[in-house]
């Protein structure tokens, strides 16, 4: 097929700050994508302020927008659905009907499910019945999984405290259906001190990387994440690959925000980095 790469991206939106479609799609379009944001609640400023505005839309809003897209004739062109937060349990079967059209008029495009639903220390931050949603029908539809710790062990339904214990856990997720997971966060008891890893994993094998912790708090980096390595795989790296350039390339977006000492994510200020990440740390095979 002519013409590159193309990604539905149904998430969250903020006018201030980056989480959400505000922190995926600025870095798939730096890598060269063609993005397609449906946004899913349209608020001021991520709930980690405790506080925000602006609505989370009806599911008839974003159903409009998506059968547009459709009506475009374009879903063929699709070559992955990206989904994230997604404000109501409503939206799941939307988001979910979207990906059923896509692999339709394409059926090798990619489902990529992050499946937001909390974090260690904040816990659930999503409305009653998503988590539930995301364990019974996103992440079975799904080919690509990107949990937290937190969200992975909601997954499996155990801890996963040790690299065994995690690698159990991504092997119980992968039993759900999706082939590949992506841990974008994990510390575990047997890692070096001052460590923050990223595990993926296949039924071919798995991959872990490790960049140093940096005493930060803030939201969307995950959500990034996702996109980073969702990008990589459309663009024919292999998972070992792309997770050494993803976890790379957040490492120096976090590292810029820690100096800047911003509660939001650097991404416009590092975006060199999202390209060509100053500092490559390796991936090692782990199964
Ligand atoms: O990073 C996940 C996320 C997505 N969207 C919104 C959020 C958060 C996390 O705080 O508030 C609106």
């Amino acid at each position: 097929r002519a013409g590159g790469l193309n990604i539905l991206s149904i998430q969250s939106s903020v006018a201030y700050g980056h989480v959400g479609n505000s922190a995926a799609v600025f870095p798939l379009q730096r890598l060269g994508i063609e993005v397609w944001p449906v946004n899913t609640v349209h608020f001021s400023n991520h709930t980690g302020y405790g506080e925000w505005r602006g609505p989370v839309l009806a599911a008839g809003d974003v159903e409009e927008v998506l059968r547009g897209i459709g009506e475009r004739g374009v879903l063929g062109a699709c070559d992955a659905v990206l989904s994230g937060y997604m404000g109501d349990v409503s939206l799941g079967e939307v988001i979910l009907g979207a990906v059923g059209r896509v692999r339709e008029a394409n059926p090798r495009a990619l489902f990529c499910c992050d499946p937001v639903m909390g974090d260690e220390g904040r816990g659930f931050f999503v409305r009653p019945g998503i988590p539930e949603f995301m364990r019974e029908r996103a992440v079975p539809a799904a080919d690509v999984v990107t949990p937290n710790q937190f969200e992975l062990e909601y997954l499996a339904g155990a801890a996963a405290r040790t690299l065994g214990d995690a690698l159990a856990a991504a092997e119980a997720v992968m039993g759900l259906g999706p082939g590949t997971v992506l841990v974008t966060s994990l510390r575990r008891r047997d890692a070096g001190e001052g460590r923050i890893e990223m595990l993926a994993a296949t039924r071919e094998g798995a991959w872990l990387v490790g960049t140093p912790l940096l005493p930060l708090e803030v939201n969307g980096a995950g959500d990034a994440t996702a996109a980073l390595f969702l990008g990589h795989l459309l663009l024919g790296r292999g998972v070992e690959e792309a997770l050494s350039l993803t976890a790379s390339s957040v490492h120096a977006v976090l590292e810029k925000t820690f100096r800047r000492g911003t509660r939001e994510i650097q991404l416009v200020a590092a975006q060199e980095s999202l390209v060509s990440p100053p500092v490559r740390f390796p991936a090692r095979r782990v199964s």
